[in-house]
């Protein structure tokens, strides 16, 4: 299939120009002034709009078994909702049990993935130690295309790393040319602050920020960063929230040290208020973690992506429905962790962030796109319009407006935490692999049309 954009502003990370940008199969074979296209060709009009590379949503839980339910989308609905939004790349998480091997968890994600409806690859969870992780993670990344592990420092009794994984699989993925990632929050000290609001009858969703304030956050991204510094490895810090862990962040790097810092959009624009709503079920349904805080922590976050301090942002979609939040009716420990977000990222970040002069079209294109695709390696593959990169391709229509809703989305579940927020400056065109995915609210999402993306490992190139 050939398909042509034409009439668009071209927008990369370095630069913005005018240019048409011609399609043959699943990739770009020509970016320029005055393509012409063959008979047949699918043409679409981008006259007015930008023409950006597909967003890559750098954390999502699709189909993910979790706190004894499992997330309302599945690879399909997730990643069309992606679609709809612009986003043509997602990176999950492969998430083993403790003691489950970690290549039969892997195997089991990649079937699940099989319905993905746009490009995916997986960071894969080390939640547990022994010979046979460090002999798995060496398989994952020389023979399945996995170059990043995730490291969950909260979720005691659960999924939680505690030091000693930490450092054992840090080590073994400097070894492999693999990078670390984090979750960071201290798992016990939420284990601890949980079980003294429970005791003192603090039950609802109001107490979920409580038990995880910004130091607990703080003193784990300070840890992992210190893990990595003593081992040598680069680390990617997960929806860094607060001003406290962005500060770890900017100091290990004011240092020479390689830390990357993901923003979720959530973070970005919805503040902690949320927790002291009448209405529980609405409270509930914005327990994530780690939680929204207050203003003063947004505004750090923006000076993070505007500073260069965090590099990606991503949505963390994990989303559960009332009635599986219902499951903390009585206990806020109990809540289903996770909000959504695929749909909503990319409109979200050009609103609060280009149309207010925060960011330039080429800044929200790194932190929407670029930034991910070369810290986990598959940059130029996506990314970027050029010759030879992946036609994933989101057509930008700066003018056109939507208000986000529950009732209006693709995403499966029955809330939006963007519910009611206008925004200007939505996606008119996706085309992904070549393919128009989706036009002008009609979304044409194929299942299985995604693709599994192997992510080679980081290897010193020599002169
Ligand atoms: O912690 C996460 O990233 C997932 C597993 C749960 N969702 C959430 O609350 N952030
Ligand atoms: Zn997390
Ligand atoms: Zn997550």
């Amino acid at each position: 299939m050939t398909t042509l954009i034409r009439g668009g502003t071209v927008v990369n990370a370095d630069r913005a120009f005018r240019a048409d940008v011609l399609c043959e199969g699943d990739k770009i074979v020509a970016v320029g002034e005055n393509l012409s296209a063959p008979a047949g060709a699918v043409i679409v009009d981008a006259g007015g709009q930008y023409v950006m590379p597909g967003g890559i949503d750098t954390h999502t839980h699709m189909q993910l078994p979790f706190m004894g339910t499992v997330t309302m989308d599945d690879f399909f609905t997730g990643t069309a909702a992606g679609l709809a939004g612009g986003t043509t790349t997602i990176m999950d998480f492969v998430i083993p049990n403790p003691k489950q091997p970690l290549m039969e968890a892997y195997h089991t994600w990649r079937e699940w993935a099989r319905k993905a409806a746009a490009d995916y690859t997986f960071h894969v969870a080390v939640t547990w130690w022994d010979d046979s992780v460090y002999k798995d993670m060496g398989t994952l990344v020389n023979e399945y295309g996995v170059n990043s592990f995730k490291h969950f420092m909260a979720y005691k009794n659960a999924i939680m790393a505690d030091d000693e994984v930490l450092v054992n699989s840090f080590r073994r993925a400097l070894e492999l040319g693999a990078i670390p990632t984090v979750h960071a929050e201290n798992g016990e000290l939420v284990f601890q602050l949980q079980k003294e609001l429970m005791a003192k009858g603090i039950t609802g969703p109001r107490a979920h920020p409580l038990s995880r304030p910004p130091q607990v956050e703080a003193e784990a991204a300070n840890r992992a960063i210190t893990i990595a510094n003593v081992i040598g490895v680069p680390v990617y810090i997960v929806h860094v929230s607060c001003a406290e862990a962005l500060d770890a962040i900017a100091r290990a790097r004011a240092n020479g040290q390689r830390v990357y810092g993901e923003a979720l959009a959530g973070h970005l624009v919805i503040d902690d208020s949320v927790y002291e709503c009448a209405d529980l079920e609405f409270a509930r349904a914005h327990v994530m973690s780690p939680p929204f805080r207050s203003r003063r922590h947004q505004n750090a976050l923006w000076h993070g992506l505007q500073g260069g301090n965090l590099h990606t942002t991503a949505t963390d979609h994990c989303s559960f429905c009332a009635a599986q939040k219902a499951a903390g009716a009585n206990d806020f420990t109990k809540i289903p962790n996770g909000c959504g977000g695929v749909e909503e990222r990319m409109a979200v970040i050009w609103d609060a962030g280009v149309n207010t002069g925060r960011l330039t079209p080429s800044e929200f294109v790194r932190v929407t796109s670029t930034n991910a695709a070369q810290i986990f390696n598959i940059y130029p593959r996506k990314g970027v319009i050029a010759v030879g990169a992946d036609a994933d391709i989101v057509v930008w229509d700066p003018n056109g407006s939507k208000t986000l809703s529950a009732k209006t989305q693709h995403s499966k579940g029955d809330f939006n935490v963007f519910e009611g927020r206008t925004v200007r400056g939505i996606p008119s065109v996706t085309v992904a692999a070549g393919t128009v995915v989706y036009d002008k609210g009609d979304l044409r999402a194929v299942a299985g049309a995604g693709r599994h993306v192997d992510r080679p490992a980081f290897k010193p190139v020599s002169a």
